[in-house]
């Protein structure tokens, strides 16, 4: 009876950005879990409500007045149990009520707790024996669009994707000299660059978009060569962000361009084709599911990837696969609230042979949990950026499970070859 929750304490912290956040922790008769809830800035409008109506603090007043007493006594084992208990106390679908942040702290605070009360990793204790899959780093490289400033590519992410390493630290090892070498190139590149990095530890500079991609594309082969295997890229578009729907045209502001939805198709294609790309997360506006299935049924060999499309959904999930709109989808389990809905969002993907790519948020917390769920959950790729501390926790979390891994450890199978 060692996972009986004895109490729940929360509290307020801060992450990356300076935001405050809640943390959650929750103690069973024989463990212990603590979980930090991360925050979007490109937020999907389909992601549960962050917080109740007075913030941080009105949520920690809920969990110390209406959720501890209700948890208290409840098996950390279950769960399910434990995510249900959490719906029926808010009440309502969006998490409004107690806060989908508080869900979220709450949610992976027990099943830590639930591991540690049987003296297992969290993966293990989520996956089984049989998790001993890494997933490869999807790293940014540079920022763009709401996750930078003043002059800068409109599109928001330049992903890296080391795919032909064979292990978890050989991949980040490619990531984090991709990273290098692109600030060095943009330091001769760009009289104004002055080494500024955003949220997420990507290079921040005055370029266009298409500069970006030379910039990437070129470090990518470069840093492959040298390593001796494969580097490819790939890009999260964040449409939704410049979608203007009164022109009804995506605005590249940087450049002075604008394309409507057949162009930035014709144009996501020509990218697809000239550069290789492995990857491209929300190439179109979050409720364009017919041309994400457009260009899903052209782009060979590349992940067509649902962050706020999808919004680690199972309803709107679904809505994609009739009509084969993407072949990956983000999971963030705060989009969403709590972990049992995140695994059933996972487990509609995989059963319709969709990708699930474990990610972080832009404003995150020194947490691993992530790191955990992506081998538990055998996603094949993770997103959570390449250097700064709180994309370095998880980093360094995945070059742990592998080390612990030993000769059980693989590399997972990418489809994009
Ligand atoms: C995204 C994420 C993470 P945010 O759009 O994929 O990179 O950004 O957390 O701001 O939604
Ligand atoms: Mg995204």
């Amino acid at each position: 009876m060692s996972s009986i929750i004895e109490d729940l304490i929360a509290r307020k912290i801060f992450n990356n950005r300076g935001e405050e956040t809640i943390e959650v922790d929750v103690i069973t008769a024989g463990g212990f879990g603590r979980a930090g809830a991360p925050a979007g800035k490109s937020r999907g409008k389909t992601e549960v409500v962050y917080y109740p109506t007075g913030g941080v603090e009105a949520a920690i007043k809920k969990v110390d007045e209406l959720i501890a007493p209700e948890l208290a006594g409840l098996n950390a084992d279950f769960q399910e149990e434990i995510d249900n208990t959490l719906h029926e106390i808010d009440g309502t679908e969006d998490f409004k009520n107690i806060g989908g942040n508080t869900a979220f702290a709450i949610s992976l605070a027990n099943a830590e707790a639930a591991a540690n009360s049987h003296d297992r990793l969290l993966f293990e204790f989520l996956g089984g024996n049989v998790a001993n899959t890494l997933p490869y780093p999807l790293g940014n490289c540079i920022s763009g669009g709401q996750h930078a400033r003043g002059k800068v590519p409109s599109i928001q992410e330049y992903l890296a994707l080391p795919y032909g390493a064979e292990s978890f630290v050989e991949a980040q090892t490619a990531n984090a000299q991709i990273h290098k070498r692109i600030g060095d190139v943009l330091k001769k590149k760009s009289t104004t660059f002055n080494g500024g990095k955003s949220d997420e530890g990507a290079w921040i500079a005055n370029i266009t978009t298409d500069d970006a991609f030379e910039v990437m594309a070129r470090a990518c082969e470069e840093v492959g060569n040298e390593l001796d295997f494969e580097c490819r890229f790939g890009i999260d578009v964040a449409a939704s962000s410049f979608w203007k729907s009164k022109e009804e045209k995506y605005v590249y502001e940087n450049e002075g361009i604008k394309r409507d939805t057949a162009e930035q198709l014709e144009y996501l294609l020509s990218l697809v084709e000239k550069y290789h790309l492995a990857y491209v997360e929300d190439p179109f506006s979050e409720d364009d599911f017919d041309s994400f299935a457009e260009l899903t049924n052209k782009a060979k060999n590349c992940m067509v990837c649902g962050d706020d499309l999808f919004t680690t959904n199972t309803e709107r999930l679904n809505n994609g696969i009739k009509i084969n709109a993407g072949n990956a989808i983000i999971i963030k389990v705060n989009q969403i609230g709590t972990l049992t809905d995140a695994a059933e969002t996972i487990q509609a993907a995989q059963s319709n042979g969709y990708d699930a790519v474990m990610s972080h948020r832009s404003g995150d917390t020194c947490d691993w949990h992530i790191a955990h769920l992506a081998v538990a959950y055998r996603c094949p790729v993770i997103k959570t950026g390449i250097v700064e501390g709180t994309r370095i926790a998880k980093l360094n979390e995945l070059i742990r499970i592998e080390h612990f891994l030993g000769s059980r450890a693989r590399m997972a199978d990418l489809n994009i070859h």
